[in-house]
This record gives C-alpha cells, structure tokens and sequence, in this order.
C-alpha cells in the first residue's frame, strides 16, 4: 500500500445539511491526516474543469449549477486534502457509491444524499477516485502554498506588477 494524497469536497447540500461535523468525524475513522483545507466559493471556470469528465453527459450544466452552489442558495463548497496509506480507496469507502439511492446506507452518500426531481445526483460529498485524477484535482483547488506539504514538483516564478487584494 502506498501513501496517497486525496480531494474532499463538502458539497453545497453537506453544508445546507449542516453535516460538515459529521462528515469529518466519520472520516477521521481513516486515520488519515489532513494537509490542506479551505472554504470556496466556486467559480464556472472552477466548476467546468473540476468536471471536464462529464462534459457530454446530460446532467452536466445542473452538476454545475450544483456544485457552484445555485441549486441550495449556498455559493460555497469545503475543501480538504487527506493523506496516508491507501487514502483513496478508505474515503471512498467511507463515502459510498456515486448514486445515493446504491449507495450503503452506513456511508454518507447512503445516509444523506438524494436524487433530485430533476435526476442530478446530490451526494454530500466529493472524494477522488484514482491517483491520477487525486493530482490534477488538487492541483485545481490548491496552491502549493495552502498545503502543509510539497506534495508535487513546484517552480519558482517571478510576477511582476500583481494586483492582490490585502487588508485595509
Ligand atoms: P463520483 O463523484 O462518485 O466520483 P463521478 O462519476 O465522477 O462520480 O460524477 C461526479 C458527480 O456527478 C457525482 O458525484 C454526482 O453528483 C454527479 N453524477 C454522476 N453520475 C450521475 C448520473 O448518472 N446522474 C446524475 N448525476 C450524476
Ligand atoms: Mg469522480
């Protein structure tokens, strides 16, 4: 078993469920650690890369009004990162089958998703499924900064005249 990093979203309806709590205790069951983790508000662009996979599927436009929030009136998402041994499959696990009416009814897709009138599966949660989609989804959502760890090969690059927002 190898040490793998994986991507933890608590979706739109997790955080209208006020399941953030629950959600993070029944992980905790992994023993994983948590390197890296933040509230988002997604963008389209954020949304439309986060799920270029599905882009010909017909749900594809509600996924995306889903996951940036429109459907629940909640324009934010919460992000982690989880390491250790075999880290992707044990939040899977955890987590459950990507429909929640399959889903066992001991894992938080199980307990707390629905299908929605319209079909879009709302799941509670986003958990990576392999390794390679692990990478690019963390390099999507995080910078190397907000990550206690290098966890991938980083460049240095100079930027000149950058506009940042900073305390008033
Ligand atoms: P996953 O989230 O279990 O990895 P993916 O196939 O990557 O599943 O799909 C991403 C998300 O798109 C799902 O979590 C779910 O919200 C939605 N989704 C996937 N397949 C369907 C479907 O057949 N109908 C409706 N929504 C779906
Ligand atoms: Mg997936």
């Amino acid at each position: 078993m190898a040490v793998e990093q994986t991507l933890v979203i608590i979706k739109p309806d997790g955080l209208v469920k006020s399941l953030t709590g629950n959600i993070l205790t029944r992980l905790s069951e992994a023993k994983l650690i948590i390197v890296g983790a933040k509230a988002v508000r997604v963008s389209r662009e954020l949304a439309e890369k986060h799920y270029e996979h599905l882009k010909d599927k017909p749900f594809f436009e509600e996924l995306i009004q889903y996951i940036m929030g429109e459907l629940h009136k909640t324009y934010r998402v919460v992000a982690f990162v989880y390491e250790g041994e075999d880290a992707i499959k044990k939040v899977r696990d955890i987590v459950g089958d990507t429909n929640p009416e399959n889903a066992n009814p001991v894992t938080i897709r199980g307990a707390y998703g629905r299908i929605t009138t319209s079909g879009v599966f709302e799941n509670v949660v986003h958990a990576s499924s392999s390794p390679e989609d692990a990478e690019k989804e963390i390099k999507l959502w995080f910078e190397p900064h907000e990550l206690v760890e290098v966890l991938y090969p980083v460049k240095e690059v100079t930027l000149e005249k950058v506009t940042k927002k900073v305390w008033a």
